[in-house]
């Protein structure tokens, strides 16, 4: 089943759209909760619906998705292990971003910004990659000197393609890997590799100017 992580900085309407997408309306949901939440949702599909009332099987099988809404800020997640860990396990990652104005949520230091808020998670996502390729690569450094191993040295190679683009700021899902050097890097689950999609939440009256947020 598809996995995707909704993911943000603190108080930017995750579990807003968790509960949109879930069709929620529970009062277990409160913002500001510590835990994650979880919720798998059928999709429509008129094609699976129309075959059905063809074919009028025993069983009709959806495919479905499961969303995870994670609380509070996704730097914070980012930098901690175990819920690092957690991130990982996503198939994409819905990076929602705060454009909406409201004096009734705090607005973050700065100010309602989105681009730097876009800027500030893509960048810490690439700092806790290129944290793991870094390590990686000084224990294969040691490894190939003991012995010459040409996997070792394939993964070596595909390590360093990975960091000297995590250097220059782009996240991983932009570069091109050779299908061999692609997997050489998949046990490493990086967070820039998975798809990312942007979820600007704007504002009630905003909503017309949703191209122009895009564009700007
Ligand atoms: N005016 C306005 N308020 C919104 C919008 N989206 C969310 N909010 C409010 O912003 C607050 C935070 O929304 P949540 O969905 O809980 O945000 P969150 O990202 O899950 O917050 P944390 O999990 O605490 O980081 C709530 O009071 C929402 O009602 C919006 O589009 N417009
Ligand atoms: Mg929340």
């Amino acid at each position: 089943m598809l996995k995707i992580g909704i993911v943000g900085l603190d108080q930017v309407g995750k579990t807003t759209l968790f509960r949109i997408l879930t069709h929620s309306h529970g009062t277990g949901l409160g913002s500001g909760k510590p835990e994650a939440h979880v919720g798998v949702v059928q999709v429509p599909d008129v094609r699976l619906e129309r075959l059905a009332v063809i074919y009028q099987p025993k069983k009709t099988v959806h495919a479905s998705v499961e969303y995870v809404d994670t609380p509070g800020s996704v730097i914070e997640l980012a930098r901690t292990g175990l819920q690092a860990a957690s991130l990982k396990e996503m198939d994409a990652l819905a990076h929602v971003v705060r454009v909406f104005a409201d004096s009734a949520v705090p607005p973050p230091e700065g100010g309602v910004d989105p681009r730097r808020d876009i800027e500030s998670v893509e960048l810490e996502l690439i700092l806790s990659d290129l944290a793991v390729v870094e390590k990686r690569l000084e224990r294969l450094e040691k490894e190939i000197k003991k012995q010459k191993n040409p996997a070792l040295e394939k993964e070596y190679h595909a390590l360093e393609n990975c960091k000297t683009a995590l250097e220059k700021q782009t996240p991983l899902r932009e570069l091109q890997l050779a299908p061999e050097a692609e997997r050489a890097v998949r046990g490493f689950t990086f967070l820039t590799i998975k798809p990312m999609l942007y979820v600007l939440n704007l504002g009630e009256k905003d909503a017309a100017r949703a191209q122009e947020a895009v564009a700007g």
